[in-house]
C-alpha cells in the first residue's frame, strides 16, 4: 500500500542546503524527521497532502516543485521578506509578482538560491480550493433505514417522523427499504435501536423523540440516558445512529423544532444517517468516491 511520497533534491553544497532548508522554514513549512550520517543529510519538509504529477505539453509553472497554499499574498510577502535579509533588495529580482495562471489559480516562483526555483500558488475558484476531504454524499438509493420513533408527545413526534420520511424519500431511499418502529417514550428508543442495529441488515437508524423540561420528571436523567444509549449502541454496533431526540424547555420551542419554525430536527437527523453510510461505505473502500 502506498504511504508517501519523497521528492529529493541535491542541494549541491553545504551553503545551498543551509539556506534552502532556512527558506523552507520560514515559508511555514512542517519541518519532517531529517537524517545526519557521515557522508550525507538530509533536511526534510512535510506538506499534508502530496502527489507526484507527469506533464506531457504545456508545463503548469516555471518550477518544477509547485506548493499549494491557502494564503498566496501572506507567502509570497514571506518570500520577500526572506531574500530581503538574505540577499538584500538585489535578491528580490529572484521573486516573480503574483499572476494568474490559465488553470483559475494565482503563482507565482520565487529562487531561495539563484537557479533553484520554486512556484507557490493558490486556487483562485473557491470551491476547487476547500481542503481536500472524505465527505458522505446525500443519496440514499439502495441503503436500508429504520426510523424509532417515540409516541410520547405524539404532536412534535409524528412531525418529526413526517420530516425523516420526507428527506429519506427526497434523497433516494424506497419505501420498503424504511422501517418505521414506535415505541412509548424516548426512554425506550435506545433499547430499540440496539436491537435493530444488532438485527444486521440495517444500514443506519434514525431515532426521534421529544422530552420536554417542563412536563418530565427527572429531566436531566432521562435525557442524558437516552443520548448515552443512543451514542454507545452506535459505537458499539458500528451502525450509523442519528440523534433526532428533541430535549426542549417548552412545547412551543419543540414545535418550532419540529417544522413551525427552526427546521424539522427529524428531517436533520435523516440527512445526517445517509450522509453517515456513505461515508462509511466511502472510508471502508479506501476514499473518496
Ligand atoms: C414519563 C415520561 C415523561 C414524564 N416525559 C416524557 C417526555 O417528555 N418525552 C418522552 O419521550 N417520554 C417521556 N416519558 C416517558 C418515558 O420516556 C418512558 O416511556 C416511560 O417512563 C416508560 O418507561
Amino acid at each position: 500500500m502506498i504511504k508517501g511520497i519523497s521528492f529529493l533534491r541535491p542541494a549541491g553544497t553545504a551553503q545551498v542546503y543551509d539556506r534552502l532548508a532556512s527558506f523552507f522554514s520560514a515559508m511555514g513549512f512542517t519541518p519532517g524527521k531529517g537524517w545526519t550520517e557521515d557522508d550525507s543529510r538530509g533536511a526534510a519538509f512535510l506538506a499534508p497532502l502530496g502527489n507526484l504529477e507527469f506533464v506531457d505539453g504545456k508545463f503548469p509553472s516555471t518550477a518544477d516543485v509547485l506548493v499549494e497554499v491557502t494564503a498566496l499574498d501572506a507567502v509570497h510577502q514571506s518570500a520577500a521578506t526572506w531574500l530581503r535579509a538574505a540577499g538584500g533588495d538585489a535578491a528580490l529580482t529572484r521573486l516573480t509578482p503574483i499572476t494568474q495562471t490559465h488553470w483559475k489559480s494565482s503563482i507565482f516562483t520565487v529562487e531561495p538560491e539563484p537557479g533553484i526555483p520554486f512556484s507557490f500558488w493558490a486556487w483562485t475558484d473557491p470551491i476547487k480550493a476547500r481542503p481536500i476531504a472524505v465527505e458522505g454524499d446525500l443519496s440514499a438509493a439502495g441503503m436500508k433505514f429504520a426510523i424509532v420513533v417515540a409516541r410520547w408527545n405524539a404532536v412534535i413526534t409524528e412531525r418529526l417522523l413526517e420530516g425523516a420520511l420526507d428527506a429519506l424519500l427526497r434523497s433516494g431511499a424506497a419505501r420498503a427499504d424504511i422501517q418505521i418502529v414506535r415505541v412509548p417514550g424516548a426512554w425506550e428508543v435506545p433499547a430499540a435501536a440496539r436491537f435493530l442495529a444488532n438485527a444486521g441488515n440495517l444500514d443506519a437508524i434514525v431515532t426521534l423523540g421529544c422530552l420536554i423540561r417542563g412536563e418530565t420528571a427527572h429531566y436531566e436523567a432521562i435525557y442524558n440516558e437516552v443520548a448515552r444509549g443512543i451514542g454507545q449502541s452506535q459505537q458499539e454496533t458500528g451502525i450509523p445512529h442519528s440523534f433526532g431526540v428533541l430535549t426542549c424547555e417548552t412545547l412551543e420551542q419543540a414545535l418550532n423544532r419540529a417544522g413551525i419554525k427552526a427546521g424539522n430536527k427529524g428531517f436533520e437527523a435523516a440527512v445526517a444517517a445517509i450522509e453517515m453510510v456513505s461515508l462509511g461505505r466511502k472510508l471502508q473502500s479506501g476514499g473518496p468516491a
